[in-house]
């Protein structure tokens, strides 16, 4: 310890000689001097080993810590407004925890993904919106901005084409197959991890807004508060990521196949879900529907055309996605 030793050193010994008074005075002095310059050194480098601790250890945590990819924006994504007047919320890139250990078997294993940035509606597609393009109106509730329902995936996937189009962007669907293009710079149904991550908006607990459900007549229209039918979409809080109704109101189309076991063997980044099924996934709950199918991580289904029977088609509606460069 260079510094010390040098003080130390500089100490004089006020024993080592027979003195006059002035001599002792400045002895003393000399002294004090000496013991200041001590405590100043010892100070100095408590501060100086200190200070190299703080910037070892916070490089450390730099290198080993995960980035925070999962953390809610700070403030809710930017918005724009798309020729047609609808709104679209830019989801950011990131990572999260798809699914739930504690929810239904068809939401194990929870799993990381990893997404790309994308545009989401901020709104479900309202009757006036799909009225516009589609020349009708299927919905068995009426009212221009209410949800539109009583749409099947097939029709859902019809309106993001002609969505397209009338942007002038290329469309997603293959007009025969109706294979998804995801490269395309249209529009089209977000895929099922799209759907929950955007839901999610960085929250683990079972809704967007923590795990106390009485909180969910405040951000949602369920089966306790809806009074059988759907209501205009906006009216209750949004989630974090400014986004309205996802969960309650209608159910949402997602592009992917259902599978019970998807989750089983799903790839990590962008996940399309399985490649052929007979039916495709709704997502967030319903009007119809009790608290725990509006959970983040509940998984509904239904045929991609609706069987006459169907029961409950009056509680499917949609949103779209497109992508984000
Ligand atoms: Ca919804
Ligand atoms: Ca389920």
């Amino acid at each position: 310890m260079p510094i010390l030793d040098q003080g130390r050193n500089s100490v004089p010994n006020p024993k080592s000689e027979t003195r006059n008074p002035k001599e002792i005075r400045n002895s003393k002095s000399e002294e004090k001097r000496g013991k200041a310059f001590v405590a100043r050194a010892l100070v100095f480098e408590i501060l100086f080993c200190t200070i190299i601790a703080c910037v070892f250890i916070t490089g450390c945590d730099r290198g080993t810590q995960p980035l925070p990819a999962s953390e809610p924006a700070a403030t809710a994504p930017k918005t724009i407004t798309t020729p047609a007047g609808l709104t679209m919320a830019l989801i950011p890139a990131g990572e999260f925890e798809m699914g739930d250990n504690n929810g239904d078997p068809d939401e194990r294993p929870a799993h990381n993904v990893q997404l790309n940035a994308f545009y989401l509606d901020t709104h479900e597609v309202t009757q006036k919106a799909y009225e516009a393009l589609m020349q009708q109106n299927p919905s068995k509730s009426k009212g221009p901005d209410k949800p539109v329902e009583q749409v099947d995936w097939y029709h859902a996937v019809l309106f993001c084409n002609m969505r397209s189009l009338k942007a002038g962007l290329k469309p997603c669907y293959d007009s025969k197959t109706l294979a998804c293009d995801f490269n395309a710079n249209g529009y089209r149904l977000p895929t099922e991890a799209e759907w929950e991550y955007a839901c999610r908006a960085g929250t683990r607990e079972k809704y967007s807004f923590g795990n106390d459900t009485a909180r969910l007549k405040g951000c949602a229209w369920s089966k306790s508060n809806a009074g059988q039918t759907t209501h205009p979409v906006g009216q209750k809080a949004p989630n974090p990521w400014g986004l309205y109704d996802m969960h309650g109101n209608v159910a949402e189309w997602c592009n992917d196949f259902y599978s019970e076991t998807a989750y089983s063997n799903s790839p990590a980044r962008d996940p399309h879900g399985p490649a052929s099924g007979d039916k495709c996934v709704l997502r967030g709950g319903s009007w119809r529907t009790g608290e725990d199918s509006c959970r983040s991580s509940a998984r509904n289904s239904e045929t991609v055309r609706f069987a006459d029977a169907c029961f409950g088609s009056d509680a499917c509606g949609f949103r779209c996605v497109k992508r984000a460069s």
